[in-house]
C-alpha cells in the first residue's frame, strides 16, 4: 500500500516539474493530422557569413523569389541527396519552404486549434508561417510545436506557406558540443575559411530529420498524461495524471482497453489509478511468449461549456528496479543482450524512413537482441512505439556526447543540459519500453566540475522521473570517475585490442576482467558493458586475424564474452554491441567511409559478427527456459 501512495505521490510531483506536454500526435474523434512529409524547396545560405537569409528576409517572400532553390524530401538529411560536396558539408542556415492549403473547415470553426510541429530539425530552427513568426527551437533530436491558428485567421486566405531555417552549428553551450574555427592564413586556405570541430564519432547529419505535421485540438484540449505503472500478485495499477489546457474543471473519464478492445478498467478525475484484474504484464521480448503486451488508454475530457477533446495513450504495465547486482523487470532479474545503434543509413543519413524502421527490428529479432541504447541522442518518437510493442528494452540516451572540453561543464551547458533532459523525459516518459535514462555519453568525468555537473544533471532527471533509474556512459578511469557516485547502473565502455594494445586479441581476458573487478569493487553497483567491438570492413578476410577483417571482428567478441560469461553470474547486466550497423562518420585516418563496427553493413547485411550474436543472444534467452520450442534458436 506504501509503495502505491509513494507512487502517485510521486506522479504528482513529477508532472509539476514537466510543466507543458509534448504528447505524440493521434488522431481521434476531436483531433485531425495533416502530414506535411515529401518535397519541400530547399535553399542553403552559401553567403560569407551564412546569414543572407536573415538580413534580406527571405521568409517575407516565396523562396523561389530569393534565388535557385532545389527540391528536398523531408523528412531527410539534406547533405546525402546532391552531388555536391559543398552541399553535404555545408555548415551554416539552410532554409524550407513548403506550401499548403489547410482545410476550410479548421480554419472556420473557432474552437480549433490548429499547431504546427516537427518532430525533430537539427540543430537550430526557427519557423514561419506566412511569414510571421512562430517558433524559434534548440537542439536536434526532440520535437517543438506552435499554435498557429491565430496566424492563419488573421491572413488574407489562400494557400499557407511554411518555412524554416535550420542551422547544423554547434556550439560549446550546445548538446552535443563542436565549434567553429576559422583558418586566416591566406597562404593555406581560401579567403574567409572555416571548419567545425566536433568530437563525437558520427557524420553530422542535418536537416529536418523527422516528420512535419498540422494537427487540430478543440481549444480545450489534454495537454499531457504522465503514467507511473505498477503491479500486485494478478492486479495492475495505471497511475495516471492528465493535464487540461483551456478549462478550470474539466469532467474527465479515463478508460483502458486490452489488445481484444475489451474495457478492462475505468476511472474518473484529472488523476486517479486504474485497476486492472488479471493484468498483462508489459515484458520484454524472449523473456515471455506475450512480450511487449500494451493496453490503450482513453482519455476524454469535457469543459464546463461541452466541449470534449478524446486522446488515446498506448499503456504497458511493467515495474524496473535496480539492486546492487541487478536489474529487474517486473521482479525479475533482466540480462541486457543488445545492440547499440545510431539513426544513419544511406542517403536519407539521419531522416526518419519506415521501411529502415521495420527492418532494423526484424534484425534485431533475428539477431535475438532483447535491447538497444539510443546512443547518442534520443530516436524518433515512431521507434521507441515499435520497441514498446516488440517489447524490446531501451535505454534512452540524451544528446549529451562530445562533453570534453572545460568549458562544456559552464553553468551556461548545464542549464541547457537540463532543459534537453526535460524536454527528453516529457516526450518519453510513458513508454514501457524505455527503463532508464542516460545522460551522456564519454564525457570527461575525471575533470573536476564533472562532480557538481553530474551530482545536478542526475538529481534533476530523476526529479523528472523518479520511476526509472539513471546512468551515463563512461570510459574514464574507475578511481577518477567523478560522476559515477550518482548513477544508478555503472555503464563502461572499452576497446581492449583496439585503441588499446591494438591487434593483441590476448590481452582481452585479463583487462576486462580487471575493469569488472574495479569498478564492482568500488561501486556495488550493476554493470552494463556498454560499449565494446572492432572494425571490420566487410569482405576483408586473415586467418589468423587481424585488425579491420571479419575474423578479427569475431575475435575479439568471442574474447569478451568468455568474461561476460562469468561476470554476468555475479553483477554484469548487460552487454550492447557497438555498434548494430556501420554508420558515417567525419573523414578522418582512422575512419574508411565510416566506422565499420557494424555487426551489419550500412545497408543491413549481415558481417560474421552477427551470426556469433545470433547465436549467443538466443541460447542466453533460451537459458531462461521460457520460449516455447517454436521460439527456440533457430526459428527460422
Ligand atoms: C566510443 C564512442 C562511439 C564511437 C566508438 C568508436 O567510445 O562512444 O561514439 O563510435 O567509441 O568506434 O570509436
Amino acid at each position: 500500500m506504501c509503495t502505491l501512495l509513494l507512487l502517485l505521490l510521486l506522479l504528482v510531483l513529477s508532472v509539476c516539474v514537466n510543466g507543458g506536454g509534448m504528447l505524440y500526435p493521434r488522431d481521434s474523434p476531436s483531433r485531425e493530422i495533416r502530414e506535411l512529409n515529401g518535397l519541400w524547396s530547399f535553399r542553403a545560405d552559401f553567403s560569407p557569413d551564412r546569414n543572407a537569409g536573415f538580413t534580406q528576409a527571405w521568409y517575407k517572400q516565396p523562396l523561389t523569389e530569393t534565388g535557385p532553390v532545389i527540391d528536398m524530401a523531408v523528412p531527410s538529411s539534406f547533405n546525402d541527396i546532391t552531388q555536391d560536396v559543398e552541399l553535404r558539408d555545408f555548415t551554416g542556415w539552410v532554409w524550407y519552404e513548403k506550401e499548403v492549403w489547410v482545410p476550410v473547415r479548421w480554419l472556420q470553426d473557432s474552437e480549433t486549434r490548429i499547431v504546427l510541429r516537427v518532430g525533430s530539425a537539427h540543430y537550430y530552427a526557427v519557423v514561419w508561417v506566412n511569414g510571421v513568426k512562430v517558433s524559434v527551437h534548440e537542439g536536434g533530436h526532440l520535437p517543438f510545436e506552435a499554435e498557429i491558428d491565430s496566424v492563419l485567421r488573421n491572413g488574407e486566405g489562400g494557400p499557407c506557406r511554411i518555412t524554416i531555417a535550420v542551422n547544423n552549428t554547434l556550439d560549446l553551450h550546445t548538446l552535443p558540443p563542436g565549434s567553429i574555427q576559422y583558418l586566416n592564413d591566406p597562404t593555406r586556405y581560401p579567403k574567409g575559411y572555416f571548419i567545425q570541430n566536433y568530437n563525437f564519432d558520427f557524420f553530422n547529419y542535418a536537416g529536418i530529420h523527422r516528420s512535419v505535421l498540422l494537427y487540430t485540438t478543440p481549444k480545450v484540449y489534454v495537454d499531457d498524461i504522465t503514467v507511473n505503472t505498477t503491479f500486485s500478485d494478478s492486479t495492475g495499477f495505471v497511475y495516471y495524471n492528465v493535464s487540461v489546457v483551456g478549462s478550470a474543471k474539466p469532467t474527465v473519464k479515463v478508460s483502458l482497453s486490452g489488445k481484444d478492445k475489451r474495457c478492462v478498467a475505468t476511472a474518473d478525475g484529472v488523476f486517479g489509478v486504474l485497476k486492472v484484474p488479471e493484468v498483462n504484464l508489459w515484458w520484454p521480448y524472449l523473456m515471455h511468449e506475450n512480450a511487449g503486451y500494451m493496453y490503450s488508454m482513453e482519455v476524454q475530457i469535457t469543459a464546463e461549456n461541452g466541449q470534449t477533446d478524446v486522446y488515446m495513450l498506448p499503456v504497458g504495465i511493467r515495474t524496473v528496479q535496480v539492486t546492487s547486482s541487478k536489474f529487474l523487470i517486473n521482479n525479475k532479474p533482466f540480462y541486457f543482450h543488445g545492440v547499440n545503434k545510431h539513426e544513419d543509413a544511406d542517403i536519407r543519413g539521419k531522416g526518419f524512413d519506415w521501411p529502415l524502421v521495420v527492418k532494423d527490428f526484424n534484425l534485431m529479432k533475428w539477431m535475438g537482441a532483447n535491447s538497444f541504447r539510443t546512443s547518442h541522442y534520443p530516436y524518433a518518437e515512431e521507434i521507441l512505439q515499435m520497441a514498446d510493442r516488440h517489447g524490446i528494452v531501451v535505454i534512452d540516451e540524451c544528446p549529451g556526447v562530445g562533453i570534453k572540453d572545460i568549458r562544456s561543464f559552464d553553468n551556461k551547458s548545464l542549464d541547457h543540459h537540463l532543459i534537453v533532459m526535460e524536454e527528453l523525459v516529457r516526450r518519453d516518459k510513458n513508454h514501457p519500453s524505455v527503463v532508464m535514462w542516460s545522460v551522456a555519453n564519454e564525457p570527461a568525468s575525471e575533470m573536476p566540475p564533472a562532480g557538481f555537473y553530474f551530482k545536478q544533471l542526475v538529481a534533476h532527471t530523476k526529479s523528472l522521473d523518479p520511476t526509472r533509474p539513471v546512468t551515463f556512459i563512461t570510459d574514464s578511469n574507475y578511481a577518477r570517475d567523478l560522476g559515477a557516485p550518482y548513477v544508478d547502473v555503472i555503464c563502461v565502455n572499452s576497446y581492449f585490442s583496439w585503441y588499446h594494445d591494438p591487434g593483441h586479441l590476448e590481452v582481452i581476458t585479463i583487462q576486462l576482467n580487471t575493469q569488472f573487478d574495479n569498478w564492482y569493487g568500488k561501486y556495488k553497483k550493476p554493470i552494463i558493458q556498454s560499449e565494446y567491438g572492432a572494425d571490420a570492413v566487410p569482405g576483408l578476410h586473415n586467418d589468423p586475424p587481424m585488425m579491420f577483417t571479419e575474423e578479427y571482428q569475431r575475435s575479439v567478441l568471442q574474447d569478451y564474452h568468455k568474461v561476460f560469461d562469468q561476470k554476468r553470474k555475479d553483477f554484469v547486466i548487460g552487454e550492447l554491441i557497438w555498434n548494430f550497423a556501420d554508420f558515417m562518420t567525419a573523414q578522418g585516418i582512422t575512419r574508411v567511409v565510416g566506422n565499420k563496427k557494424g555487426m551489419f553493413t550500412r545497408q543491413r547485411q549481415p558481417k560474421a559478427g552477427a551470426f556469433l550474436l545470433r547465436e549467443r543472444y538466443w541460447a542466453i534467452a533460451n537459458e531462461t527456459g521460457v520460449l516455447p520450442t517454436w521460439a527456440k534458436y533457430p526459428c527460422h
